[in-house]
């Protein structure tokens, strides 16, 4: 029970744990949990050998075997959270809800030795040590957003991404689809933002864009692991690639060029022109058809052309739009300066903890998401010699990231304003999947916690013990995780192979 990251609410070893063998069963009452018994199946087959049939009603199996069963959970576990008894008659794993179970199977999943990670068949005793936990979020909310503007990431890479994410509990994935340097989602009725707008990225490469299909494959391969997608079309500012698609978004009527390059803040869409806001509407209306969650985010950072009038005359237009689609808003907390519907959510990103219009927008009823850049901005460097990314808001070393509490770090904002942290790995230096791990192990597992576990449980000196116990999983996994010397890693980790750790200034 001591390795769990996110640490649960309540755990407690009791007597004799349970061996799954190739006898086990996992049982299956309740149709609405049968997804969740396919997916700990497949986790579990390839290193196991074992059948582990999907069966509903009692184990009928001699050694009884995994069950889930949405009966029986104590209601203060909510709709996240879930119960689960460890002894010799087998697992049971209670819920409310479908989520709660899934929480439940990632637990078990980490109370199993790492070799459980394995994509082959390994000899080991699969005991899972006896116990009983009770758990649930801190904050209903841990997100993870992640840039596939500056540098397009597949849709394989992004299920990987997803893996890890429902590894640790996470369970928003905000996407940053439209940056000055690529348009990222198919939109039918502006087809040159693809056709135009999505064959580059920092750097010259090629790109790419989501299909609607593909991006359907990716919100329901998340739905699946209980992860709400939040698109993101940041507005009117980070605009450059509708710029260059489209003459008539210009104020002068001229295509921008491509941009390969990495500067922020000088690029808008034209405010006083009527097809400004056709445009806007449509690419809301297309991205809220095809996202089943309740929130889009219109961006609004950085539109550093604009007067603060101008920012507001665009921001007045384009969330009613968004709450006419059916969606909640959420912006960077910029948007707050248009004094925009209580609805609207304000996502923090400034590294400092004064933010007095946070605080008084929190005082009015918004809701705020916690993504300071000087503690979960996974593309800042860790020191000055290791990371891909960037340093403007400073180094974030694995330490710097863990001791924050998201709940109280922006002054004067209770943590009843608090929807929950979420980390922010943008990419103009991050380029591929090893990149990505790099940067975000063991980063955002350790901001999952904090998403997650009571803040009297969230002490350094006690989790860099069982992030310690997380690389031999990663090692099998084959993440290619940054060794911050700040962690006791176990010395039998394998040696890594690092991504290009040449920091960018
Ligand atoms: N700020 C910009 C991002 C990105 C980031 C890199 C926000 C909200 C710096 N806006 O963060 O586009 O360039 O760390």
């Amino acid at each position: 029970m001591a390795d769990v990251v996110p640490v649960p609410v309540e755990a407690k070893p009791t007597g004799t744990g349970y061996t799954i063998t190739e006898d086990t069963t996992i049982n299956v009452r309740d149709d609405a949990a049968v997804g969740t018994g396919e997916y700990l199946a497949e986790l579990f087959r390839p290193a196991t050998g074992y059948e582990l049939p999907i069966e509903d009603g009692p184990s009928r199996g001699l050694n009884g075997g995994i069950s889930l069963r949405l009966d029986g959970a104590p209601s203060d576990v909510g709709k996240q959270g879930y119960r689960m008894q460890v002894d010799p008659s087998g697992v049971k794993i209670r819920a409310n809800e479908p989520a709660g179970l899934f929480a439940g199977v990632q637990t078990l999943r980490q109370l199993l030795p790492p070799a459980i990670e394995s994509k082959t068949e390994q000899s080991v005793e699969w005991t899972v040590s006896g116990g009983y936990v009770r758990d649930y979020p801190r904050f209903n909310y841990r997100g993870a957003h992640l840039d596939v503007a500056r540098h397009f990431f597949g849709v394989d890479a992004v299920k990987q991404y997803i893996d890890y994410l429902a590894q640790y509990k996470v369970n928003h994935l905000h996407l940053h689809l439209t940056d000055d340097q690529g348009w990222r989602i198919e939109i039918d009725s502006w087809p040159n933002l693809t056709d135009e707008g999505a064959d580059s990225e920092v750097g010259g490469t090629p790109g790419g864009y989501y299909t609607k299909e593909e991006y359907t494959e990716l919100v329901e391969y998340a739905q699946d692991r209980f992860i709400t997608v939040i698109p993101e079309i940041d507005m009117p500012g980070h605009t450059g690639a509708a710029l260059e698609s489209y003459a008539a978004l210009n104020c002068d009527g001229e295509k921008r060029p491509e941009d390969t390059g990495v500067n922020v803040g000088d690029t808008s869409l034209c405010i006083d022109k009527e097809v400004t806001y056709e445009f806007v509407n449509d690419v809301i209306r297309e991205v809220a058809e095809m996202t089943p969650g309740p929130y889009l985010h219109v961006g609004g950072d950085e539109a550093h052309t604009l007067s603060d009038e101008e920012y507001e005359t665009f921001m007045d237009r384009a969330i009613p739009m968004v709450l006419e689609h059916g969606k909640r808003p959420i912006g960077w907390h910029q948007v707050l300066g248009a004094d925009p519907p209580t609805e609207t959510i304000a996502q923090y990103w400034y590294p400092g903890q004064d933010a007095p219009e946070v605080a008084a927008a929190a005082e009015e009823g918004h809701e705020i998401i916690s993504s300071p850049a000087s503690r979960a901005y996974l593309d800042m460097n860790y020191n000055d010699q290791d990371g891909v990314g960037q340093d403007w808001a400073g180094n974030t070393s694995v330490k710097d990231s863990y001791t924050w509490d998201p709940g109280t770090f922006i002054n004067g904002v209770d943590e009843s304003s608090i929807m929950g942290p979420e980390t922010a790995l943008w990419t103009e230096f991050v380029e591929t999947l090893d990149d990505i791990e790099y940067m975000t192990f063991p980063r955002l597992p350790a901001i999952a916690e904090l998403g997650w576990s009571p803040a009297s449980k969230t002490t350094w000196q006690e989790f860099k013990e069982r992030l310690a116990a997380q690389g031999p999983r990663w090692d099998v996994l084959d993440i290619n995780y940054y060794r911050s010397p700040q962690v006791p890693w176990s010395t039998t980790a394998s040696s890594r192979r690092s991504s290009a750790t040449e920091s960018h200034g």
